[in-house]
């Protein structure tokens, strides 16, 4: 995992895009945004390090997406474009990376980083927990191709409310994120 400041330059969303200044975990934290390494070992104990987190966490159900443009065909760059279009949930989103690497944009709260994209570059063994409410957007890299665990309690809230609505400013689930990070 590197997190970093998104340096905003128009052009190919999969590149790097690192304005060079780079954010500490404690910063993540700051934001409601959760970070554990748990190496996958060919000894397969990373799986019961999971199934420990998910326990006290209370996720009872995983999944698997795999996004590959062998697996997706067609509807890969669609797929990608809509990956990347900002927007929350009223669920935490949970990703285990099992295979690949890609990013996960979160939008900076507070002074220094208000409203401004922070690129969090995951590759496999990364897991993180995007709280409620947080605007973000996600892209593989230039590499095109991720496999991640999804973890979740019973059915998912991971509907998409895409920032371009402008209405997702008053979701519930906004004003109890703002509330945590203030
Ligand atoms: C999401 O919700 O954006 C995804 O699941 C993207 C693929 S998982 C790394
Ligand atoms: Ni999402």
């Amino acid at each position: 995992m590197r997190a970093y400041v998104y340096d905003d330059i128009p052009g190919d969303q999969r590149l790097p895009h690192d304005s060079g200044s780079s954010i500490s975990e404690s910063t993540l934290k700051h934001l409601g945004v959760t970070y554990k390494e748990i190496p996958i070992d060919p000894q397969g104990s990373w799986e019961k390090e999971i199934d420990v987190f998910a326990k006290e966490r209370g996720y009872k159900n995983r999944d698997q997406i795999t996004v590959t443009p062998a697996g997706l065909g067609d509807a890969y760059e669609t797929k990608i474009k809509s990956f990347f279009d900002e927007h929350l949930h009223e669920d935490e989103e949970i990703r285990y990376i099992l295979d690949g690497s890609g990013y996960f944009d979160i939008r900076g709260e507070g002074a220094s980083y208000n409203d401004r994209w922070i690129r969090i570059a995951l590759g496999k063994g990364d897991l993180i927990v995007l709280p409620a409410g947080i605007y973000h957007r996600f892209t593989v890299d230039s590499a095109n191709m991720i496999t991640a665990m999804r973890l979740f309690q019973d059915e998912p809230k991971w509907t998409p409310y895409s920032r371009s609505d402008q209405t997702t400013d008053g979701r519930p689930a906004r004003a109890a994120y703002l509330d945590e990070v203030k």
